[in-house]
């Protein structure tokens, strides 16, 4: 499944530059997402800002993987890794309805930074395989997905453990790039 997913972001991504942040509360499914798509090319690095941040890269696509939520202090930091992202993947566990607000604020405050301005929103409903998820349409309520007014964004289920809706996500922000080329 892992060749599977990374030849697709090769032959998405292949022949252009795409750097892409995969956001998310913890628990979110962030990192069960990043070993769905790597090839061996998945790696954990310490930035000596003294926080973690995984990487991975295939083809010209380069995704990092933050952690959001009670990082507040840390996140001027982050301002730096944050220039020249055409897209954003923010991850949500669906069944984890008692943080959603949580999320939403979350994803506000990222999408307020001035270098994401221009930046795609894919959301990943993820765990979509549990019986206890709650669909897609009323986490984008819970999110307040369309208030977003200022960029392109969807919302897709998902389930990093059986593999459904990477790819479509990954598809969708690779035709986005695509019209605005
Ligand atoms: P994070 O990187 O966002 O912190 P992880 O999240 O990828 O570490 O996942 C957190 C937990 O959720 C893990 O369980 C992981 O197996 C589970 N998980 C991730 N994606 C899915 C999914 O699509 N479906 C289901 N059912 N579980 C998922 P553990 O038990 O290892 O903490």
């Amino acid at each position: 499944m892992g060749n599977a997913f990374s030849w697709l972001l090769a032959s998405l991504f292949g022949d252009k530059e795409a750097r892409i942040l995969i956001l998310g509360l913890d628990n979110a499914g962030k990192t069960s997402i990043l070993y769905r798509l790597k090839e061996g090319t998945f790696h954990s690095t310490v930035p000596t800002i003294g926080f973690n941040a995984e990487t991975l890269e295939v083809g010209k696509l380069k995704a990092q993987v933050w952690d959001l939520g009670g990082q507040e202090s840390i996140r001027p930091y982050w301002r730096s890794y944050f220039s020249h992202q055409e897209a954003v993947v923010f991850v949500v566990d669906s069944c984890d309805s008692a943080r959603l607000d949580v999320a939403r604020r979350e994803l506000m405050a990222v999408l307020d930074e001035e270098e994401l301005r221009s930046a795609l929103v894919c959301v990943l409903a993820n765990k979509q395989d549990r019986p206890e998820a709650m669909p897609a349409a009323a986490i984008a309520e819970a999110l307040s997905l369309t208030s977003i007014r200022d960029r392109k964004w969807t919302i897709i289920s998902a389930s990093a453990l059986r593999g459904e809706g990477l790819k479509e996500g990954f598809q969708w922000i690779a035709a986005e790039l695509d019209n605005k080329s």
